[in-house]
């Protein structure tokens, strides 16, 4: 009996949208023929502009970034960009939305940082922000718990002296986008760079097992620098767990001093929100890396050099 209903229902209701979407595919194409004659008359076969052909969404990352929360206030500061949005998901997702485009030659817009492997991979540019909505160049710097000092002085002072540059940055992100495990990768860079490392633990003893636990977000640019210096402090003698969190928590677990320390904070700019609620229960070692820039970034070959470029959808 309950079959016999259930079978029933679905038969209408099969029937139901298939008249449904007869119904819409002949509106469609009467539509599109009034539109097509329009464009006739208009005499042009104008191309669509790239908010149309992006359906005016921006390919953002994971929504707590401060990449993310700069694309959003840029939507809001500039009028042009008026009934665009900020798609979130995750640094891979764009990752991959990104090459896809690329691949095909379509336009994409992406919140991008600078150092990242995709420069190194694609022909991409920066659209220019006469509004600063993405502020200027960033440095990433080096927060730790306080109390770290005196309690572990040598993964402080370790901490403290790492300091690389953002073409070091690139060849692990590299080897990491190229398929190696970013432990991996960060000891074959530990390996290269010997000299550089040695700068890093100049002046400290070697621990024993000592535990330290960095935290991180999982943007491509942190998996590489938290890799190395986990790798460089344990090849020190520390037991190092390196814990991946969103961003916000990421801050606050350092604040909090339920972590020890991180190499992931991007200011004054980016985490400028994170670092105002969190600085005065927060230890802030300086910056670890110059010349750090997010922005909205888009292939070369697509014809617009300033966001203020970009067509409003009306
Ligand atoms: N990023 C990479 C981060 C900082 C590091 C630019 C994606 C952010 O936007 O918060």
């Amino acid at each position: 009996m309950f079959k016999l209903d259930w079978k029933r229902l679905g038969i209408t209701a099969g029937l139901s949208l298939t008249l449904i979407a007869a119904g819409c595919g002949s509106s469609e194409e009467e539509g599109s023929g009034d539109e097509g004659s329009e464009g006739n008359e208009g005499n042009t076969e104008e191309e669509a502009s790239y908010g149309e052909q992006l359906d005016y969404t921006i390919t953002g990352i994971e929504a707590g970034a401060g990449v993310v929360a700069s694309a959003e206030s840029a939507v809001e500061t500039y009028d042009n960009l008026e009934g665009w949005e900020v798609a979130t998901s995750s640094s891979g997702a764009m990752a991959t939305e990104l090459t896809e485009a690329v691949e095909n030659e379509e336009p994409v817009i992406v919140t991008g940082w600078t150092p990242h492997w995709k420069f190194a991979k694609f022909d991409l540019k920066y659209l220019e922000d006469p509004e600063g909505s993405f502020g200027e160049a960033e440095e990433i710097k080096t927060m730790v718990r306080q109390g770290l000092e005196d309690d572990q002085p040598e993964a402080y002072q370790i901490l403290d002296q790492f300091n690389w540059t953002p073409a070091d940055m690139e060849e692990v992100m590299l080897e990491v986008d190229g398929g190696a495990d970013p432990q991996e990768a960060a000891q074959n860079w530990i390996d290269a760079n010997e000299e550089k490392v040695a700068e890093w633990t100049d002046g400290t003893e070697e621990v024993d097992g000592n535990e330290i636990e960095l935290v991180y977000v999982n943007w491509d640019s942190e998996i590489a620098s938290t890799n190395v210096i986990a790798e460089v402090m344990k090849a020190q003698g520390f037991d190092v767990t390196i814990t991946a969190l969103d961003n916000g928590p990421m801050w606050e677990s350092v604040a909090s001093g339920d972590a020890d320390g991180m190499v992931a904070a991007w200011l004054p700019a980016t985490h400028g929100d994170q670092y105002e609620s969190n600085q005065d229960s927060i230890e802030d070692l300086g910056a670890n890396l110059e010349g750090a820039k997010i922005g909205l970034v888009v292939p070369k070959y697509m014809d617009v050099d300033s966001i203020e470029d970009l067509q409003p959808d009306n």
